[in-house]
């Protein structure tokens, strides 16, 4: 894994594949910075403010990706990058191709493979970023697949956040941003549990998330004692706090009293409660990891 300072963005040819939401807001910081930028996008009439900031719109695929040695596609999805990619698979030849569209881990190796099939170089691309937040501090890139692409690349990556290489398994970008994204849902949800809570005696969720946020972020802190558990394979270890202790039975119960589902909590209970039949109760929390670890 990587991540360091670059020497400004040397200037190149780049083709933006899709010009959604995402695909505008990446085009839009390599306009910004003087790339010379063509544009695509399936259907006509989203490139207006692209072309007036200085790129130039390409009429059909095939214009597209002949018009620079650097493609980035940012699409739909997994089958939406082969329905536009494989008619040009031929002209794609000898390019580099950046897919930073959301796919599986599975999806982004099969293109993979794909890609050196038909002489191209692939790096695959998760944006942990929002188009808004894209070039701004908040906005992190993680890529995986060709290693000399993403260092010959990566000024021009850097312009639309921190760019963090995951190693030459094209997969593992897609793992690292699904599995952080798993990890928000779920404490977006818990969230959602707790402000349902307090809404039946009529507190707002704005009032409930003032008291949320600080207690959420405070909390974090745990997550590194419980990797080290985890890793160190040992749940007996001292000073952790036990899943027999860690029993949410009340929480349910406050929860059924004030009328409220119970969907987070039962889950995680449900989780702890396998390992406490297995004989673990005394062990500590993060054991409920082996519970998840593998599939049921
Ligand atoms: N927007 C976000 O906040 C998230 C942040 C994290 C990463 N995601 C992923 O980025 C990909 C693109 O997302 P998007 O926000 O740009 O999505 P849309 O605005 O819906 O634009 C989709 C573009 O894909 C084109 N497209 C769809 N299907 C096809 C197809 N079969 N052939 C060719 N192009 C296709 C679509 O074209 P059109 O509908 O305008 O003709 C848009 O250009 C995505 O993987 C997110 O998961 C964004």
């Amino acid at each position: 894994m990587t991540n360091h300072d670059h020497s400004p963005t040397p200037l190149e040819s780049v083709t933006m594949l899709g010009l959604g939401a995402m695909g505008s807001a990446l085009a839009a910081a390599l306009v910004a910075a003087g790339h010379r930028t063509t544009v695509w996008n399936r259907t006509a009439g989203k490139a207006g403010e692209l072309i007036t900031a200085g790129a130039t719109e390409a009429g059909t695929v095939h214009e597209a990706v002949t018009a620079s040695p650097l493609i980035v596609a940012c699409l739909l999805d997994h089958q939406s990058v082969h329905e536009v990619l494989d008619p040009v698979a031929t002209e794609l030849e000898g390019r580099t191709l950046i897919n930073l569209t959301t796919t599986t881990p599975n999806q982004a190796r099969e293109l993979a493979a794909w890609a050196p099939e038909h002489g191209i170089d692939y790096l695959d691309g998760g944006l942990m970023a929002t188009p808004e937040m894209i070039g701004g501090p908040g906005s992190t890139v993680l890529y995986s697949g060709s290693n000399v692409v993403f260092e010959e690349r990566r000024s021009t990556l850097d312009l639309w956040g921190a760019s963090t290489y995951f190693g030459e398994d094209a997969g593992m970008a897609s793992l690292y941003d699904l599995a952080l994204l798993a990890a928000m849902y779920v404490m977006f949800a818990g969230f959602f549990q707790g402000a349902a809570m307090v809404g039946s005696e009529g507190v707002s969720a704005s009032e409930f998330a003032q008291r949320a946020a600080p207690w959420l972020n405070a909390v974090t802190g745990a997550l590194a004692d419980f990797a080290e558990v985890i890793d160190g394979g040992d749940y007996t270890v001292d000073g952790q706090q036990s899943l027999e202790f860690s029993d949410l039975s009340y929480m349910i119960q406050a929860a059924e009293d004030q009328g409220v589902g119970t969907p987070m909590i039962s889950a995680v209970q449900a989780l702890m409660q396998r390992q406490i039949d297995a004989g673990h109760g005394t062990e500590a929390f993060a054991r409920m990891y082996e519970s998840i670890r593998r599939a049921a």
